[in-house]
């Protein structure tokens, strides 16, 4: 008896010591599970943030420094009034002719209407797993419009074409978050990598209350300048993402507001306009205190009405901006905004978004949605608007103000004219009268780049249709010399 109570306790002792084992086996594999499922990004904490739903990458490929960067965090650009009266921009002393474009390349049935952030998130996107951003790093072009990546047309990314057209700046219009300035929505490494490996910089924008982001207000009731809470936001947002990347090797110019004297960006600038301007300066200022090394432009909106009063109210009010940018879409040149401007305002210009849509409607029936692409239009269009600027620039007259332009827009965006749920289609209904080549403006089809060959509506995510005008800045406006 005693000898089988002693078996039986060390049958019970037993399996204790395997319960035991049993038990740090599993807190074992339960914590190297853990350590499997760590997130791999510095930016995995935007999850909590805003959702996106799709992983985020670590970018481990691009390289942070160049070689040759000393290790510099940042340049100085300025601008400078020659002797004749003309402006210049320096960077780091060096005359600098802003040769932009606008970069939202917004993947094909995406909408900010059912995902937020969905035309800004391109810097995060890897949807084909490679680590690799896909728009900056994955795009390839369909040279022979197939609409199919045959095996002679390599993967290639953004960032190489728009070095090969001889764009020397992408304009990123805001972070797109309501309430305030969030850092995650921009990834570093991409930016930097923009700039030490294909010589790129950033215009960094930020809204300014344009679509209420920064000022946080319902959109039923719209930005109010003359809301001293909402203001608070706004400078808020400015300062936040100011201190966030002033120290950036990327930052060429700081840009604030987009068009918002336009009813259409959802704000009482354009009715409120002394107190927007003396706004639009108090933030100026406040950029200038924060970081002494890069200018402030706007982007005000070429179309208001009373442009006298507005040009006006800007050479009054607004002392601390340093560059005039105007967003201009009024034909194959500017016409007489020069002379506008320059009535009232001795400051460098920037024309801060320019272009043409690359869609002709058939005949003049605004709600007829048929048509095709007229790439000759679209490049002539813009030939006529980058000659404008030269024009006015100080490569041609000693006196002229003009410092560049951003070409609007990389590429087309499919979300812009759509009901609900038409992100997947390239519509090209409810167009704007504008002095396009068809007179209508077709805000889905604004790409120097398209993303199909504009045939069907089959198309790869990563496909790029260079249109002419990409040669016509790449062979002849922007080559580089
Ligand atoms: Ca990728
Ligand atoms: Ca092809
Ligand atoms: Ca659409």
């Amino acid at each position: 008896m005693y000898i089988v109570c002693y078996s039986f306790k060390k049958v019970i002792g037993l399996l204790l010591i395997l319960f035991c084992f049993l038990l740090i086996y599993s807190a074992n594999s339960n914590a190297h599970q853990l350590f499997k499922k760590e997130p791999a990004s510095i930016n995995d904490d935007i999850w909590s943030i805003t959702n996106f739903p799709y992983p985020l990458f670590n970018n481990k490929s691009v390289s942070l420094f160049s070689p040759n960067s000393n290790n510099k965090l940042t340049s100085i650009v300025t601008v400078e009034k020659n002797y004749k009266g003309g402006w210049n921009l320096l960077v780091d002393g060096e005359p600098f002719v802003v040769k932009a474009v606008s970069y939202s390349p917004t993947k094909i049935g995406l909408s900010p209407d059912t995902l937020p952030g969905a035309q800004t998130d391109w810097m995060k996107r890897d949807d084909n797993g490679n680590g690799k951003c896909d728009a900056a790093y994955d795009t390839w072009v369909d040279s022979n419009n197939n609409n199919i990546k045959d095996p002679s047309e390599k993967t290639v990314g953004d960032f190489a074409l728009m070095k090969e057209m001889g764009v020397n700046a992408i304009r990123l219009y805001s972070s797109i978050s309501k309430a305030s300035y969030v850092a995650e929505e921009f990834n570093k490494n991409v930016l930097r990598d923009l700039y030490y490996s294909y010589g790129i910089r950033v215009i960094m924008g930020n809204f300014f209350g344009a679509y209420t982001i920064g000022s946080d207000a319902p959109w039923s009731q719209g930005t109010d300048y003359t809301d001293p809470i909402q203001r608070e936001k706004m400078l808020e947002y400015v300062r936040d993402q100011v201190m966030d990347h002033k120290d950036e090797p990327y930052v060429l110019m700081w840009l604030l507001g987009n068009e918002n004297e336009f009813p259409g960006t959802n704000s009482n600038a354009g009715v409120y306009l002394r107190q927007y301007i003396t706004f639009l300066n108090e933030a100026a200022k406040l950029i200038h205190q924060l970081d002494p090394n890069h200018p402030v432009a706007i982007s005000s909106w070429g179309d208001y009405g009373n442009r006298d009063r507005l040009f006006k109210y800007y050479s009054e009010l607004a002392p601390d901006i340093d560059i005039f940018g105007i967003n201009v879409y009024h034909g194959n040149t500017f016409g007489n905004i020069w002379k506008e401007i320059t009535k009232y305002i001795d400051k460098p210009i920037f024309v801060a978004e320019y272009g043409a849509d690359a869609f002709a409607a058939k005949g003049n029936q605004r709600l007829d949605f048929q048509g095709e692409e007229d790439q000759t239009a679209q490049s002539e269009y813009h030939r006529g608007n980058w000659m404008d600027i030269v024009k006015h620039s100080v490569e041609v007259n000693e006196s002229g103000p003009a410092i560049g332009g951003c070409a609007f827009e990389w590429s087309d965006e499919w979300w812009k004219q759509q009901k609900v749920n038409e992100s997947f289609i390239h519509n090209s209904r409810m167009p704007w009268g504008a002095p396009f080549p068809d007179e209508l403006g077709h805000e889905e089809w604004f790409g120097l780049v398209g993303l199909n060959s504009g045939k069907n509506q089959v198309y790869d995510d990563l496909q790029r249709n260079l249109r002419e005008v990409y040669f016509l800045y790449k062979d002849e406006l922007w080559k580089k010399k």
